[in-house]
């Protein structure tokens, strides 16, 4: 357990009514910095007070201004190793406003609306998300709970190659947004409210509508007595899909109804760590399932990611693999009368066996390697393929995906018929 101290300087402006010094007008700044000194915190809160004529407060308003923010790794000369400059700050605006209501002659906040705006160094990602949180009070002025929402958007700047050339034109760097609609559950422990449960829904989809993706997120936090933040749990729920085309009428042309959306379920856990206070994803394991709309093909596969974070909290590195099975329905007209019969439409399916190589940039980890090996064998053994892809991904210094490279090795074979002895009979070992 440690402490993480916060800086308070006020100033206070009172009236004297019916002979009594009132506070009118309280201004508090709070600067505070984490132990490793990695993120930090600078905000005003302002409250204004009013007092009928007897001198009896009668009401308050106020708000929030700061900023908030991160140190994040930036791994520029991709060597993993945290080199001189390659930490950065990554902070938020904050604009609040609170509403209060008087209650046993105090003002309590009964209603929080604060805005969240920041964007990374080289402004490829932003987020502007507004946190609204309701307090509940007893009688007695006592904190008795807290109910709130999140809204707002969060998006990356994407290299869309319209003109196919492979360069940054003009009006190529383009921004792709994710809605975000999430509810928060509050627990009062120890006379603060904490956020136990928070679900999160994003919604995105690409500037040529071809993809969306449309995933919850669900996180379980837990306290111990005093409040202290002990652990969190939590998984992913959603889809994410793309359009494509199924030329039903076999054609050529793209027809009316002819662009369908093929969807990939995804069902992930998180496991967190609480590192300085905050908790921070360890280990995600998501799968994705999906298959087409006629049902002839299908994939089943786990992407495996470990995190790990430094002493204080920031992103170090990540690690990967991925797991599954990719197939399809084939012929196997087993009697061989060139129809298809019942129980000739068999699944021919791929092993899938991957690993994924992460690099930390601004902040964020991202595949910069990927070596997929795909085993397949048809169901009479008579044909194999082994194959091994791999991808090197390049991203720009602010982490936008510039290009990529990638071969693909292996073998593929089938088993012949070699007639050594000239008998026309298929005997051992020919
Ligand atoms: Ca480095
Ligand atoms: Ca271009
Ligand atoms: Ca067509
Ligand atoms: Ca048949």
């Amino acid at each position: 357990m440690i402490w993480q101290d916060t800086t308070i300087t006020g100033t206070n402006t009172y009236r004297v009514i019916q002979g009594q010094a009132q506070v009118i007008l309280s201004v508090t700044r709070n600067v505070s910095s984490t132990a490793g000194g990695t993120q930090r915190s600078d905000t005003t809160t302002t409250v204004n007070y009013t007092y009928d004529g007897n001198g009896v407060l009668s009401g308050a308003t106020g708000d929030v201004r700061g900023t908030s923010g991160s140190q994040v790794f930036n791994d520029a000369n991709r060597n993993n190793v945290v080199d001189a400059g390659e930490m950065i700050w990554q902070d938020t605006t904050i604009t609040g406003t609170n509403t209060y209501r008087v209650i046993q002659g105090q003002a309590q906040v009964i209603l929080s609306v604060t805005r969240n705006v920041s964007s990374t160094a080289g402004g490829t990602q932003r987020s502007d998300t507004t946190t609204t949180v309701n307090y509940t009070y007893d009688g007695n002025g006592v904190l008795s709970g807290a109910t709130g929402d999140v809204r707002g958007t969060s998006g990356s700047q994407v290299f869309n190659d319209a003109n196919r050339n492979n360069v940054v034109d003009a009006g190529e760097m383009i921004w792709q947004d994710t809605t975000i609609t999430g509810t928060n559950t509050y627990r009062v422990i120890q006379g603060q409210a904490q956020v136990i449960l928070s679900v999160t829904r994003n919604v995105s989809s690409t500037a040529g509508g071809t993809q969306r993706s449309d995933t919850t997120t669900t996180v379980n936090y837990t306290y111990d007595g005093n409040g202290v933040l002990s652990g969190a749990t939590g998984d992913v729920r959603g889809t994410s899909g793309s359009q494509v085309f199924n030329d039903a009428n076999r054609n050529n042309v793209v027809d009316a109804g002819e662009m369908i959306w093929q969807d990939t379920t995804i069902t992930g856990t998180n496991t967190y760590r609480v590192i300085q206070g905050q908790a921070q994803v360890i280990l995600s394991v998501t799968r994705n399932v999906s298959s087409t709309a006629g049902g002839t093909q299908r994939s089943d596969t786990t992407t495996t990611v470990n995190y790990t974070y430094d002493g204080n909290g920031v992103l170090s590195g990540a690690t990967g693999d991925v797991r599954g099975t990719s197939g399809s329905q084939v012929f196997n007209d087993a009697n061989r009368n060139n129809v298809v019969d019942a129980g000739e439409m068999i699944w021919q399916d791929t092993t899938i066996t991957g690993t994924n190589t992460y690099r930390v940039i601004q902040g964020q980890a991202q595949v910069i390697l990927s070596v997929t090996r795909n085993v397949s064998s048809t169901a009479g053994g008579t044909q194999r393929s082994d194959t091994t892809t791999t991808v090197n991904y390049t991203y720009d210094g602010n982490g936008v995906l510039s290009g990529a490279t990638g071969d693909v090795r292996g073998t593929s074979g089938s088993q012949v018929f070699n007639d050594a002895n000239r008998n026309n009979v298929v005997d051992a070992g020919r």
